[in-house]
């Protein structure tokens, strides 16, 4: 279905990512890329970079005429940083000397990177490990969004704590509840308006304070936050194998954006202290289809999408660039030092709750395709609006169910 790669280091040329899978006749807006990839950059707590970089896509490839050919979609995202970086990041080898970096942050893929790849610099390392190249990530994850919305499908996040602060009351008792019909993208609208992405002012000011006072003592804070799908239909992925299951997917592409260290779906390790009977999502019948009264698991039981929001919590981990440093060891000379200083975020759970977004867009596009995919979008609206339409009449029939 979709595959993709991105490529491309921190202080390089550019970004880029190759994808394909995506059916042709997609309708393509690159202002809607790039207006993710700005809401990526924002967040109260980022460092300097952020002010030098304006990520915008360039589409290479895969389309013509605004809409997508079938074939695989290039897009590069250029760093504007890079002039500032000629040497150090040159192609080719140069005759002065560059120094090197031999002293590992903890936390970064520092001190891993020149284990497993041999270097002599830790630089090698930094570069491609940095968080940079998740705008490659959000650049895809915006395509796979607009495939999504042709077939009524959101996605949205907010973030829900940073460095312990959490709201008074959690909204995502709201989305457990079911309660009303949720619309993602609105969900991200009202986040959005938040300097940190939060859905509560109160929270939000007690926020601004903790990370200036962070900021202050050269510290760093990680936070929680949810991603939301709305409008999946049921029996997306499958029960049949560990790797056909929606929230495993899910979850793998969650662990894979930089500093995150936690994932769970629906109420997740909450659940896990209550009751059966207040764990599961009793089944109703509205009349046309079939409901739950609440929606604790999060919108997948047994690996399939029930058709109720998905509901992702993952958490991250503080950014390992630490202004204060804590303790490390030269590789030079092996003595016990303080870790490395360089520009850095203070705080980047907002941006990580966007990343999250375009991540959870590109897992069920991809669940999507297995289930009704086809190479056009016309063929693809036609086997889904098959599927919808017939989910409860087959049941009936099966079933024997009397008119
Ligand atoms: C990062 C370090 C900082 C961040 C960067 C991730 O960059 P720099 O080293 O250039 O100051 O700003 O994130 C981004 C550049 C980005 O676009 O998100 C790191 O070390 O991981």
């Amino acid at each position: 279905m979709i595959r993709f790669l991105t490529a491309g280091e921190s202080h390089g040329k550019a970004l880029s990512v190759i994808a394909e899978g995506f059916p042709s006749n997609l309708k393509i807006s690159v202002e809607k890329i790039n207006f993710h990839l700005e809401r990526r950059q924002a967040g109260y707590g980022r460092g300097m970079r952020m002010k030098i970089e304006s990520d915008k896509a360039d589409i290479i490839s895969g389309i013509r005429f605004n809409k997508t050919l079938g074939s695989p979609i290039t897009i590069l995202i250029k760093n504007n940083d890079w002039e500032n970086w000629t040497e150090i990041m040159s192609i080719n080898s140069l005759d002065k000397a560059i120094e090197k970096i031999s002293i590992p942050r903890p936390g970064h893929t520092d001190l891993v990177g020149v284990t497993k790849y041999n270097f002599n610099d830790i630089r090698n390392s930094i570069e491609r490990s940095s968080a940079r190249e998740t705008a490659a990530r959000v650049a895809i994850g915006s395509v796979a969004r607009m495939f999504l919305e042709e077939f009524g499908i959101s996605i949205g996040s907010y973030v829900e704590s940073i460095g312990g602060i959490f709201p008074k009351e959690s909204f995502a008792e709201s989305l457990f509840r079911n309660d009303k019909s949720i619309n993602a993208w609105n969900i991200s609208e009202t986040a959005d308006k938040s300097v940190v992405r939060v859905l509560d002012k109160i929270q939000e000011e007690k926020i601004i304070k903790k990370i200036k006072l962070v900021k202050k003592k050269g510290d760093t804070l990680g936070g929680t936050f949810y991603t939301i799908a709305s409008g999946v239909p049921p029996g997306l992925g499958s029960y049949i194998q560990y790797d056909t299951k929606l929230d495993a997917a899910i979850a793998a592409s969650f662990m894979s954006i930089n500093a995150i260290k936690g994932v769970s779906i629906g109420k997740g390790f909450e659940s896990a202290d209550s009751f059966g009977s207040e764990s599961h999502d009793e089944i109703i019948f509205d009349g046309i289809n079939f409901s739950r009264k609440t929606n604790r698991a999060g919108g997948i039981e047994g690996g399939v999408s029930t058709g109720l929001p998905i509901i992702v919590y993952a958490a991250m981990k503080p950014i390992a660039t630490l202004m204060s440093p804590i303790q490390s060891i030269d590789l030079s000379n092996f003595k016990t030092v303080s870790a490395r200083r360089e520009r850095s975020d203070f705080v980047a759970v907002p941006a990580c709750s966007v990343i999250g977004e375009s991540m959870l867009a590109l897992v069920i596009a991809n669940a999507f395709l297995k289930k009704f995919g086809g190479d056009s979008m016309e063929e693809i609206r036609d086997n889904y609006s098959n599927y919808i339409k017939k989910i409860v009449p087959r049941i009936k029939k099966n079933f024997r169910v009397k008119k």
